[in-house]
């Protein structure tokens, strides 16, 4: 039987951004005034995925029972969002229930889109095929398997013109890959290519240049501005198509293939004309993040149309943002709301123990927070990803205590 409920503060979405968000809400407002809508039975650990694929962490280490995931004092609706209401400040879920709210956060993130690429699903799903991708819990620990099987050949790496998760990734796994093969002796053997539908490695010139660096010193050879449109697993083949000129289509023979297929919101926010824009990102003011139109509803995450990369370093400086400005609206402050400034952080893994640490703003300038050269590759940013960011993700940022390094970075660069 479907109930009706209410709340003072709706969460919707229970990753990084929403667990965030409902933990410190959960302290500040009575207990019951925060409900944390997701029908995921897991909590993933997603920045980990990367050396997964790479065969440096198991998969058990970056997943949790969600219930362990979701804060104190906030209740848990194990269900989804069907439909947004935002005029009658409502939503409907999946299991026909109807949840009211004086405050909402939109944090329902993003997701691969498999159908968007013909022939993936299939290709994916076939054992030994070749083809994997580490942007999935279910296919990150094929890319691994894929990897301890190549044998040698046309080894080929993917990435969408489009926004996706962490843009770093999909050359993170290619290094991984290419030293793995360099370890097994078999790296002469491999031809690599890194095909990408944008015109640059990366949007910062500073690790722009870094980047391009090394994939000349790897011979990795570089194809830009060309999205991946189908997967051949008869022939072999990849069929790529101009972004520039969509009569140019190409084909690539591969034996190995990392692909990441485009992102998407998921349905009910990406069909809602009232809080999306045309490419289903939730509209939100990106200093404030408080919706263009209805000012009691906040993005968070990778759903919000926010010009910055999508990363879990960019969601912690958010957090930050997000609980001073809705507290602000919810005690009926109208003074000036604080404001994000774009930072997000990207620690590019470029081998097993080696680390490019990109952190940067709306303005794609370098926000460093350690006083030396982080477009170096070092180990000391290799260690942090690989052991320090992990528990301080689980321990402090999930339970709302991490808004990111802006007080370190004030701290290293006194004087
Ligand atoms: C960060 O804050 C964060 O959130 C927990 C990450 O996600 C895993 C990161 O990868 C990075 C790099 C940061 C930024 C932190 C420092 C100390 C530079």
């Amino acid at each position: 039987m479907s109930r009706v409920r209410s709340c003072k503060l709706l969460v919707v979405g229970a990753g990084s951004a929403g667990c965030a968000t409902a933990a410190m809400f959960g302290r500040l407002l009575p207990k019951h005034s925060v409900v944390l809508l997701d029908a995921a039975k897991e909590h993933y650990y997603q920045p980990m995925f990367t050396l997964i694929g790479g065969g440096l962490k198991n998969f058990n280490q970056c997943v949790r029972p969600m219930n362990e995931a979701v804060p104190k004092n906030v209740t848990w609706a194990q269900d989804s969002v069907e439909s947004f209401h935002p005029d009658k400040d409502c939503v409907r879920t999946a299991q026909g229930d109807e949840i009211s709210y004086d405050f909402m956060v939109v944090a329902v993130g993003i997701r691969p889109n498999y159908d968007k690429i013909e022939g993936l699903k299939d290709a994916l799903d076939c054992k030994g095929s070749g083809v994997c991708t580490i942007y999935s819990p279910v296919y990150v620990q094929k890319t691994f398997e894929e990897l301890k099987v190549f044998k040698g050949g046309n080894m080929i790496f993917t990435q969408p013109s489009t926004p996706i998760k962490c843009a770093g990734a999909p050359q993170k796994i290619m290094h991984l890959a290419e030293e793995h093969l360099r370890k097994c002796n078999i790296r002469d053997k491999a031809e690599i290519s890194f095909i990408t539908g944008l015109p640059v490695l990366f949007s910062v010139k500073k690790y722009e240049e870094a980047l391009k660096d090394l994939a000349s010193q790897k011979s990795i050879h570089t194809v830009f501005e060309k999205d991946v449109k189908s997967i051949n697993l008869g022939t072999k083949e990849v069929t790529v198509q101009s972004t520039k000129n969509t009569e140019e289509i190409s084909k690539y023979k591969f034996d190995f293939l990392h692909v990441v297929p485009p992102h998407q919101t998921p349905y009910a926010l990406r069909g809602n004309k009232e809080l999306a824009d045309s490419d289903g990102y939730l509209t939100v003011n990106k200093y404030t993040l408080q919706h263009d139109v209805y000012k009691n509803v906040f993005g968070i995450g990778d759903c919000a149309n926010l010009p910055t990369s999508k990363t879990a370093a960019a969601i912690a400086a958010q957090t930050g943002v997000l609980y001073k400005n809705l507290k602000q609206v919810m005690e009926g402050n109208k003074s000036k709301l604080a404001e994000y400034d774009g930072y997000t952080s990207c620690p590019l893994v470029t081998g097993q123990r080696k680390c490019i640490l990109a952190e940067f703003d709306y303005d794609r300038n370098p926000l460093e927070t350690f006083p030396v050269d982080q477009g170096k590759e070092r180990m000391l940013f290799y260690w942090m990803k690989a052991h320090v960011l992990p528990p301080v993700y689980w321990s402090m940022m999930l339970r709302g205590y991490w808004h990111g390094p802006a007080l370190l970075r004030k701290i290293l660069h006194l004087g």
